[in-house]
């Protein structure tokens, strides 16, 4: 409290406090100190790595004042505050975003001129922040972004994996993983040493009467793992707003060896005890859209729930307001049902150590509690065998047991004649052994329930979560549709687009405004405007050309169309159905004259994502992608009529370049498997067209930019279930160019038949993916395209006026939505100095 310190101390820190810099000389200053302090180096051996380290090291510190004064200013104003909890946050690399965000990136630049180095270079050192496997984890550090940038009071809550995704490398055309250790330099992150949590696992729970009566349950004599802190500050785009980022890190209870062990001689059983405790954190699940069930996960998912938990409630009980009030002070944000151990963790918190009776704790917790689904796939859907949560959890267990009891309860009373309606909902699969749903858990304990694009709202509600609309009706569940921050995918990824619509626009308000991008359409037919437009699509497709020459030896032609997808390898994105059809074009090429061949539109098929480890499939389709690669572009009868490039390694900072350098992105999953997609967006709104199916945020993509300017193809999701049906009973009817392209292949053209003969084989077998009955269609909508892009004129009118229509696809838009419909919160701005 501000009265209690003495004035000599408030004069002291007043002289002395840290100040940020805001011109060129007070950057050089900050950046030579930590060049020469924090990291030991002079000017004789300070080059590009300890360029970067200075840089970022001067900006942290910029950030941390400003995040001082954001957590003193929140603290000090009390009000509500969102938690939004991930298992993944894929921030990508962080210097670019914060000198960007805090408007100084100028100053960096002429800064680090005077020392003799170019910014580009300096940026392309930082290594990426990988915590996450695709769209759910960017979309999770989109948030973060639009969180800050419009001033909400908000944290995130992850895990430090000491592994983040595993880095790809294509060695004969195969994917190999190389682990991804990334701390070896971060400074990004403040350790809290001081901000530590102890987690419990295992042990038995003991009952007990206390002295009214009432039962008490304890959970005890478990092994003991310690939770530590580190936060990483999250800048808003011209706002003093600095939010928290707080990742978890696991240590062995006493943080130091079992000295009785050690002592005792058994130093190999105390070094393992550390290790065991450790592992927690130590790597990402490298799965995307896939549940595999391991034991590791589950503790993952415990200790980060637990720890995140307890420090929500430690912050909660200093303000001393009644527990009733905790839901008007705390939204908790669910990212997927990953965290749903967070709702029995609140529930056991408020009965067992608070004292709360069942229904006052329990109505703390729903009101507290949203939940996001992002897919409807079953093998996506988390279940934990009942087993391994008794033996870990056991507390944790009968809770579960408990909240089931009442909502069957329930769901008895509201539907007393459908008995099947009980073992439909029930939290508890009766299977063998016994599953936690935990979807279903998600549901129950969460007062709304969001998808991520309308299609994918409407699919959950007609299908896996159909009983509970039912139960609970419809305003329990609702839509917010994905977006992507504008600040990244735009202004960072595409500066040059950046300042053209800003010199229309009169200035940089659309990055916080994305909806001010309608006025640009007023410049679709003007010719500087084209031509200014069109010289920025080409230099970004030249750089794509540079970095596709410099990694992969190929040399491609930036006047060719690229034709770009990057994503997940996953068999319902169907990159399958792409490189099929780039077989098929290449034997249509083969098939002409040389003349025919010359009036054709040159393509470049770009193709880059990781496939999970243990995904075979996946990793098939990679090595498919990969020779065809290798023999269309030694095919010198081709030439520049079409290459075909996988780009290794694909991630958050690649897709910065990779973005805006596309004519056509692919976005082609099986009608009603893809939730949103957020990739789409990204394409679109630098100034390319997507090739789609009506699936996911593809639908209301479209409904903005207008049919005319989108090339949609294939079979509906109301469909796929039918044609799924007839493949089942009649066979796979296989398209007559996708048999041709099987003939290649089995040919030995793309070598050895064999390694493809899982894919081939699975398309005539089931065609689960309607791979055959999507072929035509594709091709014919490709070709369409071909003549689409021969009239740069016609086309460069299409892109403009999609560019315009994309205002709705900001993460901005979401976070307003969220906070109006679901978190009920309100933004707080900071003062320039403070509170
Ligand atoms: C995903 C969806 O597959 C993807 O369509 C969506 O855009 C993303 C964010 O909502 O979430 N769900 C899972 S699981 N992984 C994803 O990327």
């Amino acid at each position: 409290v501000e009265a209690e310190i003495p004035d000599e101390q408030k004069t002291a820190w007043k002289k002395h406090s840290a100040a940020g810099f805001s011109n060129k000389e007070d950057f050089e200053a900050a950046a030579i100190r930590h060049i020469e302090t924090t990291l030991a180096r002079s000017l004789y051996n300070c080059d590009e790595g300890a360029a970067y380290g200075g840089t970022a090291l001067a900006f942290r510190d910029r950030l941390i004042i400003d995040w001082n004064k954001t957590q003193q200013s929140h603290t000090f104003a009390d009000q509500k505050r969102v938690y939004y909890l991930s298992l993944e946050f894929l921030m990508g690399r962080a210097l670019d975003n914060a000198m960007l965000n805090v408007g100084l990136k100028d100053v960096a630049r002429e800064g680090l001129a005077d020392l003799g180095f170019r910014m580009e270079d300096v940026i392309g050192i930082e290594r990426d922040a990988a915590l996450g496997n695709g769209g759910l984890g960017r979309l999770a550090a989109c948030f973060l972004d639009s969180l800050a940038s419009l001033d909400y009071p908000a944290w995130g809550y992850g895990l430090r994996y000491r592994y983040g995704i595993f880095k790809q490398e294509i060695i004969n055309g195969y994917q190999v993983e190389v682990p991804d250790y990334w701390l070896d330099f971060n400074p990004w992150e403040f350790p809290r040493h001081d901000v530590t949590v102890d987690i419990q696992f295992y042990g038995h729970v003991r009952k007990y009467n206390d002295e009214n009566g009432r039962q008490v349950s304890v959970w005890e004599n478990g092994e003991i793992v310690t939770a530590n802190a580190y936060d990483v500050p999250i800048p808003g785009y011209n706002t003093p707003t600095t939010n928290n980022l707080r990742l978890w890190s696991s240590k062995a209870a006493s943080g130091e060896f079992d000295f009785q062990k050690f002592n005792s001689g058994e130093y190999e059983q105390s070094v393992h005890d550390q290790m065991r405790a450790e592992t927690i954190s130590a790597v990402l699940y490298p799965n995307d859209n896939l549940d595999r069930g391991k034991e590791l996960r589950l503790k993952q998912q415990y200790f980060w729930c637990a720890a995140s938990l307890h420090d929500i409630v430690r912050r909660f009980k200093k303000s001393k307001k009644a527990w009733k009030e905790f839901p008007n002070q705390i939204a908790i944000q669910l990212n997927d049902t990953h965290p749903t151990l967070a709702i029995p963790e609140l529930q056991r918190i408020l009965v067992d150590e608070e004292g709360l009776d069942w229904d006052t704790a329990w109505s703390i917790v729903v009101n507290t509690f949203g939940y996001t689904n992002h897919t409807v796939m079953a093998e996506a859907l988390e279940k934990w065998s009942v087993p391994l949560i008794q033996h870990l959890l056991p507390r944790h267990l009968e809770i579960i047991y408990e909240i089931n009891l009442h909502f069957l309860q329930y769901v008895e009373r509201t539907f007393p004649k459908d008995r099947d309606m009980l073992s439909r909902v029930s939290i508890v699969e009766e299977s063998n052994p016994k599953m936690i749903r935990m979807a279903f858990l998600a549901i129950v304990g969460s007062h709304k329930v969001n998808g991520v694009a309308e299609l994918h709202s409407d699919l959950i509600k007609t299908t896996i979560f159909k009983d509970f609309v039912k139960i609970y009706g419809q305003d329990k569940f609702t839509n917010v549709t994905n977006g992507i921050t504008p600040r990244r995918w735009l202004h960072q990824a595409n500066p040059k687009l950046s300042e053209l619509i800003a010199s229309k626009l009169g200035g940089y308000d659309f990055l916080k405004d994305l909806t001010l991008l309608h006025k640009i359409e007023a410049y679709a037919d003007d010719k500087q405007f084209r031509k200014a437009f069109q010289d920025i699509k080409y230099a970004n497709k030249t750089r794509l050309a540079k970095y596709i020459k410099e990694t992969t030896g190929v040399s491609v032609n930036p006047a060719a169309l690229f034709d770009i997808q990057v994503k997940r390898i996953h068999e319902y994105k169907r990159q399958q159905l792409n490189i099929f059809g780039v077989i098929h074009r290449y034997l249509a090429l083969k098939a002409m004259s040389p003349e025919e061949r010359k009036k054709m539109q040159p393509r470049v098929s770009i193709f880059g994502g990781k496939a999970a480890p243990g995904y075979w499939m996946a990793k098939c389709i990679i090595h498919l992608v990969n020779e065809v690669g290798r023999v269309v572009n030694n095919d010198p009868e081709i030439g520049d009529a079409l290459k075909v490039i996988f780009i290794e390694d694909y991630n958050v900072s690649k897709c910065e370049i990779i973005a805006p350098a596309s004519d056509i992105s692919e976005h082609i999953s099986t009608a009603g498997t893809e939730a949103s997609g957020t990739s789409n967006m990204k394409f679109v709104l630098n100034g390319g067209l997507i090739i789609g199916t009506c699936d996911g945020a593809n639908i209301e993509i479209t409904r903005e930019i207008g049919e005319d300017n989108i090339f949609l193809f294939g079979n509906l999701a109301e469909d796929v279930e039918d044609i799924r049906h007839q493949h089942t009973y009649e066979g796979v009817l296989i398209d007559e160019g996708l048999q041709k392209v099987f003939d290649a292949i089995h040919s030995g053209m793309f070598g050895h038949s064999d390694e493809f003969s899982a894919l081939t084989n699975t398309v005539v077998n089931h065609d689960h993916w309607l791979t055959s009955a999507d072929f035509e269609a594709y091709c014919k909508t490709q070709d369409t395209i071909d003549e689409a892009f021969k009239d740069q004129e016609a086309w460069l009118h299409k892109t403009i006026l999609a560019v315009a229509r994309m205002g709705f696809f900001t993460a901005d838009r979401c976070i307003e939505e969220y906070a109006e419909m679901i978190w009920n919160v309100e933004p707080q701005k900071i003062k320039q100095n403070g509170a």
